[in-house]
This record gives structure tokens, sequence and C-alpha cells, in this order.
């Protein structure tokens, strides 16, 4: 009777703890909780402070057995380039992986058996090279991959559980761009949903919020920033500020899809500001990143300054 598949969702938001019940934890996930208790020991051990920053879209299978996902825009710029301002490095590796800039661009053949870095570029590589040997030296960055959101969820809970012991000397840099919507794996059809059935209606659940509990229970003593973004400017304030209010965190990052790399709006508590690349700023190929690091930098030490006096 069907002209079309349809795969019914719900209204209720089921809370963040059923979420785990339902779902199974990724393969991968065992493995990544040895590589970060090591890497957490290691620098707290040391005094170190450490941050985490999650960085990039995550995908939403419509099938059990998965053909097809919804995926969306995050390409995880935000944080590959975060990553590295609050060492001063240089960038890595992101600079040579895409299409435009791709690594082989810029090697040569010598001869028949070498190859070589062009020279015009290898100035640069060279210090780029530098900067990245003595981070995996000083074993100062751990890259931990997701693909799916509960691959995302699972690894946030276990990464902030593990970091707990860092108190106020963690912080919690939020930039991924999660799907707010899902379909819960006993909703979901096993096999690959056939085109011979006609057009395809999905409908879906809403993804629980996990801000609430990594807020009030994960990590309550952490420094936690979380991004916002919008493509309606004039939503981009309230809402950054209802979700202040709403998690009780310290600080909102908003953006706009459009100017997200030239533009952002710091939302605190008690205040709300701007930080704006210039026209010459763009020119010099100047990233909004390095503006907002140092300033979280600065409200990071305050805050753990603050947790000493108490
Ligand atoms: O990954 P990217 O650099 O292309 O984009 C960064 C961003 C816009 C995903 C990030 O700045 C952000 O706003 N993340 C939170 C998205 C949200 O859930 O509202």
């Amino acid at each position: 009777m069907t002209m079309s598949n349809i795969l019914e969702g719900t209204n209720e938001i089921i809370n963040p703890d059923t979420y785990f019940q339902i779902n199974s934890q990724p393969r991968t996930l065992p493995d990544n909780e040895i590589k970060v208790k090591e890497f957490v020991n290691k620098h707290d051990n040391a005094g170190r402070r450490i941050v985490l920053i999650t960085s990039g879209g995550t995908t939403v299978p419509i099938e059990n057995n998965t053909v097809r996902f919804l995926d969306n825009f995050s390409a995880g710029t935000r944080g590959a380039t975060s990553a590295e301002y609050p060492f001063y490095l240089q960038p890595f590796s992101r600079h040579y992986t895409h299409s435009t800039n791709c690594f082989l661009d810029y090697m040569e053949l010598k001869d028949d058996d070498n190859i070589e870095v062009n020279p015009k570029y290898s100035q640069k590589m060279k210090s780029v090279l530098k900067k990245y040997q003595k981070v995996k030296q000083e074993d100062t960055l751990l890259l931990l991959n997701f693909v799916t959101l509960s691959d995302y969820l699972f690894l946030l809970r276990s990464v902030t559980q593990i970091m707990t012991c860092l108190k106020e000397r963690a912080m919690y840099y939020l930039a991924a761009a999660v799907s707010d919507f899902f379909i819960p794996s006993q909703k979901m059809v096993q096999h690959k949903i056939q085109s011979a059935e006609g057009g395809l209606t999905l409908s879906m659940d809403q993804v629980p919020k996990f801000l609430k509990p990594l807020v009030t229970n994960w990590v309550p003593e952490g420094f936690i920033v979380s991004f916002k973004l919008e493509t309606d400017p004039s939503l981009l304030v309230s809402k950054s500020r209802q979700a202040l209010t709403k998690y009780g965190h310290q600080i909102v990052i908003g953006n706009l899809l459009t100017t997200r790399k030239l533009e952002v709006v710091f939302i605190t508590k008690d205040s709300e500001f701007n930080l704006k690349l210039s026209e010459q700023e763009v020119k010099d190929d100047v990233e909004i990143e390095s503006k907002i690091i140092p300033e979280l930098v600065k409200k990071h030490d305050e805050w753990i300054k603050n947790a000493e006096m108490k």
C-alpha cells in the first residue's frame, strides 16, 4: 500500500544514560581509553593542563547495515587550527591535505630514485616540520577519531571521565558539529532501504543534550567552552546565551556559518564581546583562532586562580 519508505521518529527526548544503554559502544573504545589514560596520567603527573578539543561532524546512519548516512558540512577546521595555537605552532598536516594544496604539489622528482621538497616551499615546510616534531617528541598531542554520532558520544563520555582527575586544569573546547537528530538502532531498518519501494520519508528522534551531564556530573570542575552555530544572524546571541544559561558552563562561542572564519561572539555569564579579523588581517592570512585561543587561555588562568583561592 505504501508509496514510500517511512521511518517513524518520536518527539520524546531520551535521557543521556538511556542513550548509552540502548546503543552498543564502538569497538575502538577500549583501545582509545587506554591511550587517553596513559596520556592524561603522564601530563597530570607533570602538573600540565590538558585541553580536549572536539571537532568535525558526526554521521547518522539510516540503516543498521549502513549503506547510507546523513552528514553535515563541518570539516573540522576549527579544531585542527585551534589545536596549534596553544603551543604557538605553525600549521601541521591540515595545510597539506586539501585538494587545493595536496602535499604532492610541494614535492619534486629529483631523479629516478629521489624526491625533494620544491625549494619555493621548503622554508615554510621546515618550520612546520620542526614544530610538528617537537610536539611528537614531547607527546603533547593525542589524536582520536570518530565518525558516527555514537562513536563521538561514547568517546566524549569516556575521555571526560578520565580527564576529571585534572579538575580545573582541564579545558573542554567543544567545537564538533554533533548531529541533533538520529534514528535509534532498534527503529532502524536492518538492510539497505530499497528504492523500488518509492520515495523515502525519514522521521528522526532528538539526540539527548549531553552538555547537561557533562557540565553537572562528568567534569564539574573543568573549564568548559561550547560552540553555537547559527545561520540566522538575529538568533546568534540569544541562542548562545540561552545555551549558557541552560547548561551553566563558562563560555559559549557563537558563530555564523558564512562568517565563522572571520568573526565570533564570546558569551559569558557577565559579558558579551566580538572577536573579528580586520581586512588587513584577512589579507595577511591571520586565522580567527589566533585571537580565540589567547582569550581562552586568559580566562582559563582566572578559572584556575579562583579555584586555588577557594
Ligand atoms: O568544522 P568547521 O571549522 O568547518 O566549522 C566549525 C563549526 C562551525 C562547526 C564550529 O565553530 C561550531 O560552531 N560548532 C558547534 C556547532 C553546533 O552544534 O552549533
